[in-house]
């Protein structure tokens, strides 16, 4: 572990001082995948859903056109006008992801050197800080009903932040990014978003080892702070999860191996099916990917992606699968998805269904344009009504409505207002009336 800091570390130096860089500047490469990914999405959705990706049930509120809507789910303009340093310094995109992910982990490397506190499989110390912790007084989760339940089997409710994906910002993976979130934005989870088809993503020519190693720095992290973290496998141009079903079946047997004996671990199978996948084929996914966790876990929780980016848990509702400790994700956007997804949300939950919602945002589905504050605030009401847990989209600095950083913030940790984007003061607000 040392010899992997100190050449992280070294790496981070000379990446620093050869680019001058850290931060948003990290932010995108147009060229490996992003805007590819959205003008396939495009083309593949149905015509009255063309303008924006992921809005499906509801046209976005006045002020955020389809027109407006569709240039900012195209990202390419934007992502051009920050290309990452190491484009500029002449890297390939694949050079530019792997020194990425090997300077994230070394920005990480400060919180993996005090890796001294038990882990939730085993008892705290009396008195020590761990003893505290959340993890700690709730432990082992279950699925009781629709509801998330702890040790005690007393109902819980899970809520924090999801990172934007670690490809792109793995600095964020970081211990004392996780301590902030949890001490000054009191939050109790964190999901760790490993896109599979973006941007040098897992089944896309990213390194595998690299990502595997922040995705294992980032469960560290949380469990050493006393967090739940949500093991986020985030399909989204790739649509089905079939498509890189061995490559899911592989990570997921590695990882819940290591972490069989965790407590806080939660997995995430497939982020968001969409355009042509069916939720029988998320089931059939679902059934070969969920065996392999429970062979090494036999109980962990588990989410399950719904079709059309998340909205359609109806069809979980009237065809949930044969698990147990299952929960079936739904995402929204404020400004996109108004009353029919928030009643479609109640009809399923009052049929007894599950539901967890592992990302939503206040801005509209393109992760852009206005926040719609008045439309989060009657969702943050019926998740209150519930008690469903809830993570917010996403920990960054990207300069787009989304990311709950300033994109001038270039800070990991300890943020003052000043450095959180109006959605940031938002949700950092939300999180601290629990
Ligand atoms: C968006 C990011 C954006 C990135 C894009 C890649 O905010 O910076 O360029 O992905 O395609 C989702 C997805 C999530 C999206 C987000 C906003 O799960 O990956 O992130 N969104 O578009 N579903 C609905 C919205």
């Amino acid at each position: 572990m040392k010899t992997k800091c100190l050449l992280f570390s070294s790496l981070s130096i000379l990446i620093l001082t050869c680019c001058g860089t850290s931060g948003s500047t990290y932010a995108e490469n147009p060229a490996a995948g992003s805007s590819t990914a959205a003008v396939q999405e495009a083309d593949s959705l149905p015509e009255d859903s063309q303008a924006s990706g992921r809005e499906s049930l509801e046209a976005p509120p006045s002020g955020s056109s389809a027109s407006d809507t569709a240039s900012q789910e195209h990202p390419g303009a934007t992502d051009t006008a920050s290309l990452p340093a190491a484009d500029a310094a002449g890297s390939s995109p694949d050079t530019a992801a792997d020194t990425n992910a090997a300077s994230g982990t070394a920005d990480g490397a400060s919180g993996a050197a005090d890796h001294t506190l038990p882990h939730p499989g085993q008892a705290p110390a009396p008195g020590s800080d761990q003893a505290e912790t959340f993890t700690a007084l709730h432990g082992a989760l279950a699925v009781d009903g629709s509801d998330l339940v702890d040790q005690n089997g007393d109902s819980v409710r899970l809520y924090g932040m999801s990172t934007h994906g670690i490809t792109w910002f793995p600095q964020y993976v970081n211990y004392d990014t996780f301590r902030t979130l949890r001490d000054d934005w009191n939050t109790n989870c964190v999901r760790l978003a490993l896109y599979t088809a973006e941007y040098n993503g897992y089944s896309t020519g990213g390194s595998q080892e690299e990502l595997k190693s922040l995705v294992k720095d980032g469960i560290d992290y949380a469990t050493d702070l006393g967090m739940y973290v949500i093991v986020d496998w985030h399909i989204l141009s790739d649509q089905d999860p079939n498509v890189h079903k061995e490559d899911a079946i592989g990570f997921f047997r590695e990882i819940s191996s290591l972490y069989k004996d965790y407590t806080n671990v939660i997995y995430e199978i497939c982020n968001e099916p969409n355009g042509y996948a069916t939720w029988d084929s998320v089931k059939s996914y679902a059934g070969e990917v969920i065996p392999v966790i429970r062979e090494n876990d036999e109980d962990a929780v588990i989410l399950v992606g719904t079709p059309m980016w998340c909205q359609n848990i109806d069809q979980a509702a009237d065809s949930p699968l044969e698990f147990d400790n299952v929960m079936y994700t739904l995402h929204f956007y404020a400004a996109t998805h108004t009353d029919e997804l928030r009643s479609r949300l109640e009809n399923a939950v009052d049929a007894g269904l599950p539901v967890f919602v592992s990302e939503f945002g206040m801005c509209d589905a393109s992760g852009n344009g206005g926040n719609n504050f008045e439309q989060a605030e009657k969702w943050m009401e019926l998740l209150d009504k519930y008690n469903i847990s809830f993570i917010c989209w996403n920990l960054a600095n990207k300069a787009e409505t989304s990311s709950v950083l300033k994109s001038g913030c270039e800070k990991i940790s300890d943020w003052t207002e000043d450095e959180l984007s109006e959605s940031g003061l938002w949700i950092r607000e939300r999180f601290k009336m629990f």
